[in-house]
C-alpha cells in the first residue's frame, strides 16, 4: 500500500487517457482525485453502440498491435474481453506494418467485379512507396513536403518505366487502385488529404505485432471495467471545463484555479489536460489563462486532427464472397491520383473508399462498415439519415450492377460536429517534427521556468511521441503523466503547496 498523497489533482476528460491516469494515481496512493467529464458518458472516442441487435463500434475498432508491448491487449487480456483467437501466440506474433492481410473484393464504378490481379501491381508499387517514406529520417531536407505529393510525383515516374508497355485502360485501372488507396490512407492517418500530412514525420508512427482484433462484446466493456476500479464519485459528469487558471494570483500563484461552464471554481496542485487535440486547436485560446506558451500554440496548429466517419450497413443478405474482409469501390474516372472530390456536396460520396466487413457472420449478420474521411465526411455529417441512406443505396447498386441491391438499414458516426472532440485522431502535419510530439506533452509551466512546480500536465492520444492516434498511445499518455506526478512527489517529498506524506 502506497503512503497518502493529498494534493489535489483534477483530470479533465473522462477518456481512456483520464481513466489511465487516475486509476494509476489512486493506486499509488493519491487521495484527492478528481475527473471531470463535459459529457454524460465516460469512454470519450470508445463508444460503443448498438444497430438493431448488433455491437457497433461509433469510434475506436481495433486493439492495433495486439501483442505483449500492447497495454490495451494485455488489460483486455486481464479482463477477459478477447476471444480466444486473439490470444494465440501466433496471433501476437503476426507483424503486418499496420495494414491487415484481409481478403479483398474490387467492384469499378462501371458495374464489373475486378480480378485481384488486376490492381495488385498498383497496389504493390503503393506499398512500397509508403513503406519508403516510413523510413524517411524526419529531419533532413525531403524533396516533398508531404505524403501525398511524394506518392503523386513517384507513381507518376514509377509508371512511366514500369507500366510503359500496359494499354490505356490497365493504366487507367492502376491510377484509380492509387487514387483509392489514397483515401484509404486518409481514413488510416484521420486526413482531409494525404497532402497534409507531413513527410518527414509520416515514420513517427510506431506500429507493434499482433494482428488487429476487436472487442466481442464492444470496445466500452474496456472502459467499464477499469471504471469499476476507480472509487465511485471521482467523475462528474456533464461538467465541462471553461477555463484553466494557471500561475494564477486567487489561486495561490502555486496552485491552478479550473473554473467550470457552470461557474464551479476549483483550486487544484495539478491540472491533468487530456480534452482531443481538435478541441485544443478550436478552443486553446479561453481554455487558458495566460495563454499557452507559444511554442506550444505553433504545435497545436501544426499537428493535424481530421475526420475519419464510418458509415455502418446492414443487407438481408451478402454481395461480398463469404471470406471477403474488405471491399474496394474504384472509380473508372480517377486516373489523375486524388484524394479530394472536385464538388463536395455533388460527389462526397465518392471519397468512400470502400467497406470493411464485420466478422464473424454469426455475431453480425450481414453488417459492412463504409469508411470516408476528410471534408467529404464532415458534409455527410449534415445530411439527414434518409439522404445518407439513399446516396449508399445508388452507390452500392452502381458498384455491384445489381439495381436491386437495398440496405435494411444504416447507421453513420459524426465526429466531426461532437463538440467535445471537433474531429477523429490526431495525424503529424507538413512540417512537424518529434519537436512538436515533445512540445504537446511539455508541462506548465514550460522547463525553462521550472522553479515553481508542476502545474499543467497533458496527456491524450495526440501527445504520445509514436503512438499518437490510437487507444494505446492514449492509455499510456495517461499513465505517462501520471507517473511525473509520482516521481514529482517522490523527488520533492517536501514540497510546501503539498500535503505529501511520501
Ligand atoms: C485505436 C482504432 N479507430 C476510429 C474513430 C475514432 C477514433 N481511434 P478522448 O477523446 O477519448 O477523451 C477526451 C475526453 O475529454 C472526452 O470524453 C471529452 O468529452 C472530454 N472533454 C473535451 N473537452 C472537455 C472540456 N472542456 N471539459 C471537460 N471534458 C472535456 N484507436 O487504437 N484503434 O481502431 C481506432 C478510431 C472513428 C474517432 C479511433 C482508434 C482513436 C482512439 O479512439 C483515440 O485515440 C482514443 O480513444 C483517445 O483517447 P483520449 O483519452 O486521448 O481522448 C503517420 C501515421 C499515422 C498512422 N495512424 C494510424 C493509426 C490508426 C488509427 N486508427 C484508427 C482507426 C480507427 C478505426
Amino acid at each position: 500500500m502506497s503512503p497518502a498523497v493529498n494534493s489535489k489533482v483534477v483530470i479533465i476528460g473522462c477518456g481512456i487517457s483520464g481513466i489511465a491516469a487516475a486509476q494509476r494515481l489512486v493506486k499509488s496512493g493519491f487521495n484527492d482525485v478528481r475527473i471531470l467529464e463535459a459529457t454524460p458518458r465516460s469512454g470519450g472516442r470508445i463508444k460503443t453502440g448498438r444497430m438493431g441487435d448488433k455491437i457497433i463500434e461509433v469510434g475506436a475498432n481495433w486493439i492495433h498491435g495486439p501483442s505483449e508491448e500492447n497495454p490495451v491487449f494485455c488489460l483486455a487480456r486481464q479482463y477477459n474481453l478477447l476471444d480466444p483467437e486473439a490470444l494465440t501466440p501466433e496471433n501476437q506474433a503476426m507483424d503486418v506494418g499496420g495494414h491487415p492481410p484481409w481478403v479483398p473484393n474490387v467492384f469499378s464504378s462501371s458495374g464489373r467485379r475486378l480480378n485481384i490481379e488486376d490492381v495488385s501491381p498498383a497496389q504493390e508499387m503503393f506499398f512500397e512507396l509508403l513503406s519508403e517514406i516510413s523510413e524517411y529520417p524526419s529531419t533532413i531536407g525531403e524533396p516533398h513536403d508531404s505524403v501525398g505529393e511524394f506518392i503523386r510525383s513517384e507513381v507518376q515516374r514509377r509508371a512511366a518505366e514500369k507500366w510503359k508497355d500496359s494499354d490505356a485502360t490497365s493504366r487507367c485501372l492502376h491510377l484509380s487502385v492509387i487514387s483509392n488507396l489514397l483515401k484509404v490512407e486518409c481514413c488510416v492517418n484521420g486526413a482531409h488529404s494525404m497532402d497534409e500530412v507531413g513527410l518527414g514525420a509520416f515514420g513517427l508512427y510506431k506500429t507493434l505485432p499482433g494482428l488487429d482484433c476487436t472487442f466481442p462484446g464492444g470496445f466500452e466493456g474496456l472502459i467499464k471495467n477499469l471504471m469499476s476500479e476507480l472509487p465511485s464519485g471521482l467523475v462528474t459528469y456533464n461538467q465541462p471545463v471553461r477555463c484553466v487558471h494557471w500561475n494564477n494570483a486567487e489561486a495561490r500563484n502555486t496552485s491552478v484555479l479550473v473554473e467550470c461552464n457552470d461557474g464551479e471554481k476549483i483550486v487544484a496542485d495539478h491540472v491533468i489536460v487530456t480534452v482531443p487535440l481538435g478541441y485544443l486547436k478550436k478552443h486553446h485560446s479561453t481554455l487558458f489563462h495566460p495563454p499557452l506558451p507559444l511554442h506550444k500554440i505553433h504545435t497545436i496548429q501544426r499537428l493535424g486532427f481530421g475526420t475519419n466517419n464510418k458509415i455502418f450497413v446492414e443487407f438481408d443478405s451478402p454481395w461480398w464472397d463469404a471470406d471477403c474482409g474488405v471491399i474496394y469501390f474504384l472509380w473508372d474516372d480517377e486516373e489523375s491520383v486524388a484524394d479530394e472530390v472536385p464538388d463536395l456536396h455533388r460527389s462526397w460520396i465518392k471519397k468512400l473508399f470502400g467497406f470493411t466487413v464485420l466478422k464473424p457472420t454469426e455475431r453480425y449478420g450481414h453488417v459492412l462498415c463504409g469508411w470516408i474521411a476528410g471534408h467529404e465526411s464532415e458534409y455527410m455529417e449534415t445530411l439527414s439519415e434518409q439522404e445518407v441512406t439513399h446516396c449508399i443505396t445508388q452507390l452500392v447498386r452502381r458498384f455491384t450492377g445489381n439495381p436491386a441491391v437495398t440496405p435494411k438499414r444504416i447507421f453513420r458516426s459524426q465526429w466531426f460536429h461532437d463538440p467535445w472532440t471537433c474531429g477523429s485522431y490526431s495525424f503529424p502535419g507538413k512540417g512537424c517534427s518529434e519537436q512538436d510530439l515533445d512540445n504537446m506533452r511539455e508541462p506548465l509551466p514550460p522547463k525553462a521556468s521550472q522553479s515553481q512546480p508542476l502545474q499543467v500536465l497533458f496527456a491524450g492520444e495526440a501527445t504520445h511521441p509514436c503512438y499518437f492516434s490510437t487507444v494505446h498511445g492514449a492509455l499510456l499518455s495517461g499513465w505517462r503523466e501520471a507517473d511525473r506526478l509520482i516521481s514529482h512527489y517522490s523527488i520533492n517529498p517536501s514540497q510546501p503547496q503539498s500535503k505529501s506524506k511520501l
